[in-house]
């Protein structure tokens, strides 16, 4: 299988994060990347190809053009002000406050294009992050154009929490919905995606809500224990045309495969009826029983069942990667889901 990787994607080095009260060091770091990389390489697991650059278009047709003009402009308003190091949000529009008109100061501008504190933005964050969508483009288009049966886009900085016009929980523009929309702008009919994060993909879901042509699953943490906290739970499935195309599957702190397989059984016999033209996997990793940050106990090996499993429903795919923090193991995780769908 070949993976699509571009060294742009390691500029974006964020030093902090905010959580559990602290500053403390952030753990969406370059090193992720260059760990499966490197097992990539010592399992010989084919070749890593760079992306291309697609236009601004591909970003266009899911965020939305403020969003991506405040990405894109940040650092030198950043600077502009005299201020060097990496930013956080401290300020949101939340209940009785005002959605517009939007703030001249960048620090509301951050408040306003953010949903938490945990997620720095740095100089490089927007390059690294246009970067990390063209890796997801460009393995949809190996699968979509060139026919491969399935590709990986080593994304980072991951996408899933990104919304139309929001960044958190470490992703800026939302990779797995930006290759979802190109595939249906370019011959899909239906696409699903399937997110098998620890946390919910509460940006992708928001995105395609209201929408039958994307069907979104997602097996994760109960969002009522943990981040986002505030959607992924059961009852979401979809609202006007999209009713019944969103399904949730909140799993409780400490799952382990024998609670874990048969929501990951119930996701397949979904997408088995929805019969999508491609499924795009969001490739969390981090329902690792090591994980720094996830509650899950899934081990090494269960990660082959998944993949095996995956295999089986013979849909042309596109693996994304998403988050995933034990960085000593993640290479070894990740192919161990990638190893089945090897040609
Ligand atoms: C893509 C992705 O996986 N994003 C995850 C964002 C999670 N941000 C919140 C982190 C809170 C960490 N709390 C750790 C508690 C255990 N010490
Ligand atoms: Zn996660």
């Amino acid at each position: 299988m070949q993976t699509v990787f571009s060294s742009i994607q390691l500029r974006h080095a964020p030093v902090h994060e905010i959580s559990d009260g602290q500053v403390k060091a952030a753990v969406e770091t370059p090193s992720r990347a260059e760990a499966v990389l490197a097992q990539i390489r010592d399992r010989r697991f084919g070749s890593v190809v760079p992306p291309f650059e697609f236009g601004p278009r591909a970003l266009r047709r899911v965020h939305s053009q403020s969003y991506i003009s405040f990405l894109e402009t940040f650092w030198e308003r950043w600077t502009e002000l005299g201020r060097d190091g990496e930013a956080f949000p401290f300020v949101w529009p939340i209940r009785s406050l005002r959605q517009e008109p939007l703030p001249d100061h960048v620090d509301g501008l951050l408040g306003r294009y953010s949903m938490d504190a945990g997620t720095p933005l740095g100089e490089f964050t927007f390059a690294a992050a246009k970067a990390s969508a063209d890796t997801a483009l460009t393995a949809a288009q190996l699968v979509l154009e060139q026919g491969h049966p399935a590709a990986f886009g080593l994304c980072r900085p991951p996408g899933h929490h990104a919304g139309v016009d929001f960044y958190g929980g470490y992703c800026y523009l939302n990779n797995a919905a930006i290759a979802a929309q190109w595939l249906r702008d370019y011959g899909a009919s239906r696409v699903a995606i399937l997110d098998l994060d620890y946390h919910h993909g509460n940006g992708t879901q928001s995105i395609f809500y209201e929408r039958s042509d994307v069907l979104f699953l997602s097996i994760h943490a109960d969002p009522r224990q943990e981040y986002p906290f505030f959607l992924g739970h059961a009852d979401e499935t979809g609202e006007q045309a999209g009713t019944g195309f969103t399904r949730n599957w909140p799993l409780p702190y400490g799952t382990g495969w024998t609670g874990y397989e048969p929501a990951l059984e119930e996701a397949c016999r979904w997408l088995v009826v929805y019969r999508p033209d491609y499924l795009v996997v969001s490739l969390g990793l981090d329902c690792f029983e090591e994980d720094p940050i996830g509650g899950f106990r899934l081990t090494s090996e269960d990660f082959k069942r998944l993949g095996a499993r995956l295999a089986r429903l013979n849909v042309p795919t596109i693996f994304l990667m998403e988050g995933g923090y034990a960085t000593a193991t993640l290479g070894i995780n990740c192919l161990n889901v990638l190893q089945s769908f090897e040609e």
